[in-house]
């Protein structure tokens, strides 16, 4: 757990003989910069601002240190509650880690005028070989396939990676990852998030990568619940949206 970025850097349930989520070994720890694995929360943009303003890509949140509002303790696990403000908005990040992993981000709009807002839990699940695992319950969705030029393509069966891979897909249910080399499934069930993102850098991205070894590529795969930027929601005055994901181990 970091206040930087409110960030969960590692989580692994009592009952599980692996961690859930990729920690980058080479991940820097500094104001400023993003950590590489964990959950990174991009907020309160997702990739590059839109309408073209200035900013850094995947919002300011990732990068700052975050205010620690409380922490709490009982027999379900620990829950800590961060919160940032930038410009008119204020995010508050609860953070409860049990059994099920739950990062929940509350964003509420403290100015007078409506804000667009995008931003993904950008989840690095941790597998054991990204060639044999499998994402499940995108069948059938449309996604926006960002590789190359930028098309919108239909999913075919469960999404499997046979190279780069950054897709964007319309779609606000349950995800489920198939890692037959752990001999686990996970599932991922997500909240106020119209988007998936599903993404794996493969060789030549992640050789580009300071912060990730260059095979470390086969050992993770992001699956994140998200609001693209063409699916960002509109908070009046005084509105609250709260984006949502839960991770647990099914098998
Ligand atoms: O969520 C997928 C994505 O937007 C990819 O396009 C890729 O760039 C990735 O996030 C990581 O971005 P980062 O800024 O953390 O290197």
């Amino acid at each position: 757990m970091a206040l930087h970025g409110a960030h969960v850097m590692e989580w692994q349930p009592s009952s599980a003989p692996n961690p859930v989520l990729y920690l980058s070994p080479a991940a820097v720890l500094q104001e400023g910069k993003a950590i590489r694995g964990g959950i990174p929360i991009c907020w309160p943009w997702f990739n590059a601002r839109p309408g073209g303003q200035p900013g850094p890509s995947h919002g300011v949140a990732r990068s700052q240190f975050w205010d620690l509002v409380s922490v709490t303790e009982d027999a379900d696990g620990v829950t800590f509650v961060m919160s940032l403000v930038h410009e008119s908005l204020k995010a508050t990040a609860t953070l409860a880690l049990g059994d099920k992993l739950t990062v929940s981000l509350e964003s509420e709009n403290l100015g007078e005028e409506s804000v667009k807002l995008s931003g993904a839990l950008h989840t690095y699940l941790k597998i054991d070989e990204i060639t044999m695992i499998t994402v499940g319950g995108l069948a059938g969705r449309e996604y926006l396939d960002t590789v190359g030029t930028p098309t919108r393509r239909t999913q075919d069966g469960p999404v499997v990676f046979e190279g780069e891979l950054d897709r964007i897909f319309d779609h606000s249910g349950m995800i489920r990852v198939d890692d037959p080399g752990l001999d686990r499934v996970l599932q991922i069930e997500k909240e106020g998030s119209p988007s998936t993102v599903v993404w794996n850098p493969w060789a030549e991205k992640a050789a580009g990568l300071a912060d990730l070894p260059d095979d470390a590529f086969k050992g993770f795969a992001c699956v994140e619940a998200a609001i693209a930027n063409e699916a960002a929601v509109e908070l009046p005055p005084g509105a609250t949206h709260r984006l949502g994901t839960t991770v647990s181990v099914a098998s």
